[in-house]
């Protein structure tokens, strides 16, 4: 959008801070992904040192870290060298070896696993394993290596960064989605587990089980997250079981959509919100964006009603799932690049599905 987000995470960090405080929060844990690129700018590492500081020095929690797929797991690992045992568990690159932070409250001791982001292949040399194919593959093998560390009698909360199947999805973490949905995790490989906590989608929600939970993104990352409202998620563990609840966040500028005609839009309030346009007028305008920039000076999306139908009616009565795959490969390429795939491409991507369903099809 090219509009700076720093002041937005500034409030939404601030607000972590007063809750932790507030609610006298034991444990704080970030599952990644920590920053959106594996090469942050400057001014985003040094805001997050900044709130990190805070954390140690304005709130008693304990901190647990993971990286996730956005991130450079040796960057986060570098934050690892020299952090207290008692105080921080951060962790950028899985190890075979999975030793836990362990707290002690009046129930007994609870131990936190951090299994760091590992993609199969390196998982597969960590662990020595080469029939580790799949994502849920690489977190059973995590699982595995960090339950032979937990103490006996001990609960466990596991940390993770997956897509655990069932979760709701948004545009901003399709990245990692492959044809056939083989990336997601079972919640089942989490069995055992008292409390799951999770990264990776930015929608807050539960996933297979009461326990097994995203928090969800700070902030807004799109449009399809507008209006959807950001938490911490807080979590009382007891001798067995837990209390969940949320903290929402007050953003400092919300991400919504506006659907009406230009006259309409531009008759609302004013506003600093991040806005997208809809327009139901029937005949496109002359430069709508910097008239609607004069009440919203940060709209920075616009389309037109009736764009956005057009493609339903390409395949009436169909679902989405009835659009052969190769297809979907295609329409994203000519919507991407402006043009169809040609013959070569067509064949790369039609063996590379195949690949897939093979795979799928096995038992
Ligand atoms: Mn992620």
């Amino acid at each position: 959008m090219g509009l700076s987000l720093e002041d937005d995470h500034e409030a939404v960090l601030g607000q972590i801070i007063e809750t932790l405080v507030a609610e006298a929060v034991d444990v704080l844990v970030i599952a990644g992904d920590v920053f959106d690129r594996a090469s942050p700018p400057n001014s985003a590492i040094r805001q997050f040192n900044r709130f990190l500081k805070r954390v140690a020095e304005e709130t008693e929690a304990a901190v647990v870290m993971i990286s996730g797929n956005h991130d450079s797991g040796d960057r986060i690992e570098a934050m690892s060298v020299f952090s207290t045992p008692s105080r921080a568990l951060v962790r950028g690159i899985a190890d075979a070896v999975e030793a836990p932070l362990v707290m002690r409250d009046a129930h007994g001791e609870v131990a936190f696993s951090a299994l760091a982001f590992s993609y199969e292949y390196a998982a597969r040399e960590l662990f020595g394993d080469e029939s580790i194919s799949t994502p849920a593959d690489v977190i059973a093998a995590q699982i595995a290596a960090a339950r032979a560390q937990v103490p006996a009698g001990a609960r466990w909360v596991v940390v993770a960064h997956a897509f655990v199947a069932g979760g709701a999805v948004g545009e901003a973490e399709r990245a990692l989605t492959r044809v056939g949905g083989i990336e997601t995790v079972p919640a089942e490989v989490f069995a055992g587990a008292d409390y799951v906590s999770l990264g990776h989608l930015h929608k807050p929600q539960e996933v297979g089980a009461h326990h097994i939970r995203y928090s969800g993104a700070p902030l807004a990352f799109g449009f399809d997250e507008a209006g959807q409202e950001k938490s911490m998620t807080i979590v009382d563990l007891h001798a067995q079981g837990s209390d969940i609840r949320t903290v929402p966040f007050r953003p400092l500028r919300r991400v919504r959509s506006l659907t009406g005609s230009f006259a309409e839009l531009l008759a609302g309030s004013p506003s600093e919100d991040f806005i997208q346009a809809i327009l139901n007028d029937e005949t496109p305008l002359i430069d709508p964006m910097k008239r609607l920039r004069a009440v919203y000076p940060n709209a920075c999306h616009l389309t037109y009603a009736r764009q956005a139908r057009a493609p339903e009616s390409r395949a009436p009565g169909a679902g989405r799932a009835a659009i052969p795959p190769i297809d979907m490969v295609g329409d994203f390429l000519k919507v991407m690049r402006g043009r169809v795939p040609d013959a070569t491409e067509l064949a790369l991507v039609a063996n590379r599905l195949h690949t897939t369903q093979v795979a799928e099809d096995q038992p």
